[in-house]
């Protein structure tokens, strides 16, 4: 049974996060995948080094993450603008909101590398923090492929102390996780193709690595911020910058 929105909403307010299985089936998500699948062959190539991640740049298997697709492609700027993604972005956010980046997030078979625990919104630097990341399966995601993890009710407490990971595409992590709080109450989120997984920006996740030596584990990330959050962007504008200069002296990207 689809759950109401006064449903979504007092568990988001609970929990920091929902669960919309079957989000996309048949046709829909049939056309998606494809679209996926012609961005990654046509679109990628021509795009700048710090908006495609690689686990080994040398091998184009291993493409982890792309940012902004909104920007590149009309296709998936239609999908984060004018879609049912953007309507429930509405309603869980109460109001109006800001489409701010759509992401591919893979762990590729064998390399995928662990997520960090990490705040959404300490990446954003938003006041009010008021904006929530969708997180939707392309493949079928577990635990040995490194399905999200989230510390439920953790949004009510506030945001932690974050310093620099040497994960690409997720540059900091919380510096004292897992306490033994964060330990007792982390959940696994197992995911079908099509399914959803929505979280506040404070809700404290992460992923373990890919496991699996023959299965990806691809996912659409969607970001929106409410309106009413405001966003230091020459302090995120000047971290990006200094990221970007700092991976590509690394020879990451
Ligand atoms: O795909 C992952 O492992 C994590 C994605 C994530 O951190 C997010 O969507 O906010």
């Amino acid at each position: 049974m689809t759950p109401s929105d006064s449903e979504l909403l007092e568990a988001m307010e609970t929990e920091g996060f929902v669960f919309l299985p079957n989000f996309l089936n048949g046709e829909a998500l049939t056309e998606l995948t494809a679209h996926v699948d012609r961005f990654i062959r046509d679109v990628v190539p021509t795009l700048r080094p710090e908006q495609v991640f690689y686990e080994d740049k040398s091998n184009p298997e291993t493409l982890k993450q792309i940012q902004h697709m909104n920007t590149h492609d009309l296709w998936f700027h239609d999908l984060f603008t004018n879609s049912r993604f953007q309507e429930l972005a509405e309603v869980l956010l109460k109001g109006p909101v800001v489409p701010k980046n759509m992401q591919y997030f893979n762990k590729p078979p064998g390399v995928g590398q662990p997520t960090p625990p990490h705040q959404d919104g300490y990446y954003f630097m938003l006041n009010p923090c008021e904006a929530i990341t969708m997180w939707f399966a392309l493949d079928v995601v577990d635990e040995e492929n490194g399905c999200v993890r989230y510390v439920p009710g953790s949004h009510r407490h506030g945001m932690r102390e974050h310093s620099r990971t040497q994960t690409l595409g997720f540059s900091q992590g919380i510096t004292d996780y897992p306490t033994d709080q964060d330990r007792k109450g982390e959940v696994t989120c197992p995911a079908q193709p099509g399914d959803l997984l929505v979280h506040d920006a404070l809700t404290i996740h992460r992923a373990d690595a890919n496991r699996s030596c023959t299965r990806s584990r691809r996912a659409l990330g969607f970001i929106y911020y409410s309106e009413r959050a405001r966003e230091d962007r020459e302090a995120h504008t000047r971290y990006q910058r200094r990221l970007a200069e700092d991976l590509k002296s690394q020879g990451k990207i």
